[in-house]
């Protein structure tokens, strides 16, 4: 496929200001990589990582390195305490922004109308959404992984309609994967990324095969190579390896 690939990575609620500098110090040790990089640290971070981006752009001129955040209010402006608006992210050099990860679907509440509604309001702020889905253990081994998926992307769909979806990037994270140390295996990954393509190609070829799927769930470098030589897996979202500097840049350089 032409599709450029992209590794995220997904800090989570850990990292440090200086896991950011360590791994920009390993990006400037590569001398360069094709895949789209996005590092989504806790928003209080967001801000010494643009300084670092800045300071050490001239060596990494052969990199395509960008901001997101893991996480971002519906609301526009106001009396929302707690919340972070997508402007406040866009001012702190957010490209990205996760939106619907499951855990914050099953911790935090999120139901699918305000993940739908977090969807919306990202691209209206300029940030490019990268929308989670994923089925749990028990949706799977009742097979219901397609309901389930399907029932995560209408939600979106049905309120945002397909051409939203040319400026947004999927993550498909089965609850099953997510920090066991257990990823989905490539043929299962696979699957589930060409039946997502295969969903949203009914309603626009042209969006099917331009949007980028990535794969989440304990990818590590011991397992990337695998997954990311699948035709419809287009890089990773990345949780506990991204923590590691050298595995990190070792997985944007096997997507590369
Ligand atoms: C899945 C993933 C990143 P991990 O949540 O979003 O985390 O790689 O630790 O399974």
């Amino acid at each position: 496929a032409t599709r450029r690939p992209v590794i995220a990575a997904n800090w989570k609620m850990a990292g440090s200001q200086q896991l950011g500098e360590e791994v920009l110090e390993k990006f400037k040790l590569l001398p360069s990589s094709s895949a789209e990089v996005v590092i989504c640290p806790p928003s209080v971070y967001l801000d010494s990582l643009q300084q670092q981006l800045s300071k050490h752009s001239s060596e990494l001129v052969n990199h395509r390195i960008s901001l997101g955040a893991q996480n971002m209010s519906h609301q526009e402006f106001g009396a929302y305490t707690g919340e972070t608006s997508g402007a406040m992210l866009k001012e702190f050099g957010c490209s990205y922004v996760i939106i619907g990860h499951s855990e914050r679907r099953r911790m935090y509440g999120e139901s699918s109308d305000i993940v739908a509604d977090k969807f919306i309001m990202a691209q209206k702020m300029g940030l490019t959404p990268i929308l989670c889905v994923g089925e749990s253990l028990a949706a799977r081994e009742a097979n219901r992984t397609f309901e389930v998926l399907n029932g995560e992307l209408n939600a979106v769909l049905d309120k945002v309609g397909i051409m939203a979806f040319d400026n947004a990037l999927i993550a498909y994270e089965p609850l099953w994967a997510i920090g066991t140390g257990k990823s989905a295996t490539p043929e299962q990954a696979q699957e589930v990324h060409a039946f997502i393509r295969q969903r949203l190609t009914e309603i626009s070829p042209f969006v099917g095969e331009k949007i980028r799927i990535l794969y989440g769930g304990s990818v590590k470098p011991s397992n990337a190579a695998d997954l990311f030589t699948r035709p419809d897996v287009d890089g990773g979202l990345v949780g506990g390896a991204s923590l590691n500097a050298s595995d990190f840049v070792n997985l944007c350089r096997i997507a590369s």
